[in-house]
């Protein structure tokens, strides 16, 4: 009794040790042998919020908002979803899967647009067209231009005090990003860093860098999921296509519709009526029916 609670979270683990940050305070910690389950990489990650002992023990480990694989980290705000205006081009397929897994991992995404110096008005115009189906499912949209300073600090406002992880293709300019976001310039800006590049099947795990706006952001290039997410089932499916969540009194006309083919669907009336985007619902087709054929083995009824 009379104990004070050591409360911090893990930003760093090398080699066994745990770097805890307690106020402005890192400890460097191990873990009590009680939380250790055998052969388990997950025990404690970075991004845990633990209490720890006076002696700098790791004693127990709050439950994670959230925990993604690879980075293997957890208790994360949100997954920046990048993309450039140009050089390379939008991949929509690509967008969508990693709000896809955003929303599997339950990560809030937001998406930034960089490079938009490359843009006319004109492309501008077309490009915020292209992405309308954002604002309907309430993903905030950024355009940037790292080179002109442009955008950079409204992301900043948005991610104050927040944890932030990087999506989307190389290229587009995370790193740049990233090192807008923190002091220490150690990311490498206009080529793939060969230290960095690691194997498919490696976990590492990676380190919280504190940002110049409070909060962190996670040292990795990319969040690699551009897979689609573990989803078991069609239940799971459609569940992460919020926006075609049906009234409670209303129902397609086969109970079991897949909205894909059926005829008296709800949901293809509502993308006719454009309440629900062509490009989420086409999306959605292809997650279905890759799901089916390569997961679900063509498994007709859930
Ligand atoms: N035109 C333009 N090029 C940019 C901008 N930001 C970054 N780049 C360039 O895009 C390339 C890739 O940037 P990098 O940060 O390494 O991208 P990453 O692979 O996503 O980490 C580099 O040549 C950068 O100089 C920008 O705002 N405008
Ligand atoms: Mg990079
Ligand atoms: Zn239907």
């Amino acid at each position: 009794m009379g104990d004070d609670i050591i409360k911090g979270n893990v930003i760093n683990k090398i080699q066994g040790f745990y770097y805890v940050k307690v106020g402005e305070n890192i400890h460097e910690c191990k873990l009590r042998g009680i939380l250790k389950r055998k052969d388990k990489k997950d025990n404690c990650i970075v991004g845990d919020i633990v209490e720890i002992s006076e002696d700098n023990s790791i004693i127990q480990i709050y439950p994670r908002k959230n925990m993604i694989n690879r980075p293997l980290v957890s208790n994360v705000d949100y997954l920046v979803i990048q993309f450039a205006g140009k050089d390379p081009e939008i991949d929509l397929d690509r967008l969508n899967t990693l709000i896809l897994n955003s929303t599997y991992y339950k990560i809030d995404p937001i998406v930034v647009i960089n490079k938009i110096d490359l843009l006319s008005e004109e492309e501008k115009s077309s490009l915020l067209e292209r992405l309308n189906f954002l604002e309907k499912i309430n993903i905030p949209l950024f355009f940037v231009s790292t080179y002109k300073n442009i955008g950079v600090d409204e992301i900043k406002k948005f991610i104050t005090n927040k944890t932030v992880a990087f999506g989307g293709p190389s290229g587009v300019g995370k790193s740049s990003i990233l090192n807008m976001l923190q002091d220490e310039e150690d990311l490498v800006v206009g080529e793939t860093s060969k230290k960095l590049k690691r194997g498919k099947h490696t976990t590492r795990d990676s380190k919280f860098i504190p940002s110049n706006c409070g909060g962190y952001v996670i040292d990795t290039p990319g969040f690699s999921s551009i897979e689609l997410p573990p989803i078991k089932d069609f239940a799971e499916l459609i569940s992460m296509f919020k926006e075609f969540t049906l009234p409670d009194d209303s129902h397609c006309k086969f109970l079991n519709c897949h909205h894909i083919s059926e005829p008296g669907c709800l949901i293809k009336n509502m993308v006719e009526d454009n309440k629900i985007s062509k490009t989420r619902y086409d999306f959605y087709k292809k997650v279905y029916e890759k799901l089916k054929v390569e997961r679900w083995n063509n498994y007709e009824k859930y």
